[in-house]
């Protein structure tokens, strides 16, 4: 029998990439729509460890016989003294994404300050378990320009260490083999089957 994993998340490339790297003869991942879960978590963590924390608490009391996971996740870059972190869904809230992106790869281009890392934090609640969190970092460096001008948040500015290409133009099978949420997964699923 499949165990049902929700996955407390509104953010559809999280959903995606949870999909692609979760085992699926042993789960099922099912979403906050599958619940009907609208409401907004508000993210006044200050920590990633906390925040992920956070996210799964908001949904234990509603299906506590569910396995809860939540992601918690930001960039890390040199030229922002290593911010914007956990702020990185709300930095620079007046430009878009890609404006954002142009301008930091210009910040660490003048600088000459672009070292980086993104870095995911992953809870579990699992009935009568302690709550499990992983915090993973996967270490890179910012490109001069940004590779495209659509993808996953900071993705089309990040490039893994040992690799030219952003984690935008990498193929989908590589960054889900090193990216910081990959490690966390791995590590998240090294939990479950030994709890489970
Ligand atoms: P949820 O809280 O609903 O999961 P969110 O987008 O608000 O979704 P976070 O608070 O964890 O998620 O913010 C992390 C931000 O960092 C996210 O919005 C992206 O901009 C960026 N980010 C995290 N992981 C990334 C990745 O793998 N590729 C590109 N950008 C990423």
């Amino acid at each position: 029998m499949k165990h049902k994993v929700l996955l407390v998340t509104s953010n559809d490339h999280k959903l995606k990439e949870f999909q692609a790297m979760m085992d699926e003869s042993m789960f099922e991942l099912i979403s906050l729509k599958d619940v009907g879960y609208t409401e907004e978590i508000i993210e006044d963590q200050l920590t990633y460890h906390d925040q992920a924390v956070k996210k799964v608490a908001a949904l234990i009391e509603l299906h506590p016989e569910l396995i809860i996971i939540a992601d918690d996740s930001g960039i890390e870059i040199e030229a922002f003294e290593y911010g914007p972190g956990i702020y990185s869904a709300r930095f620079k809230p007046e430009m878009t994404q890609h404006e954002r992106n142009q301008w930091i790869c210009e910040q660490c281009f003048q600088t000459k300050q672009s070292h980086a890392a993104f870095v995911c934090a992953i809870a579990c609640y699992i009935k009568d378990q302690p709550i499990f969190v992983t915090v993973n970092r996967c270490f890179g460096y910012i490109a001069n320009e940004p590779s495209h001008d659509f993808g996953f948040g900071y993705d089309p500015i990040f490039a893994p260490e040992g690799y030219q290409e952003t984690f935008q133009m990498l193929p989908s099978s590589i960054k889900n083999r090193i990216s910081h949420r990959a490690l966390a997964i791995q590590a998240l699923m090294h939990y479950l089957k030994g709890v489970l």
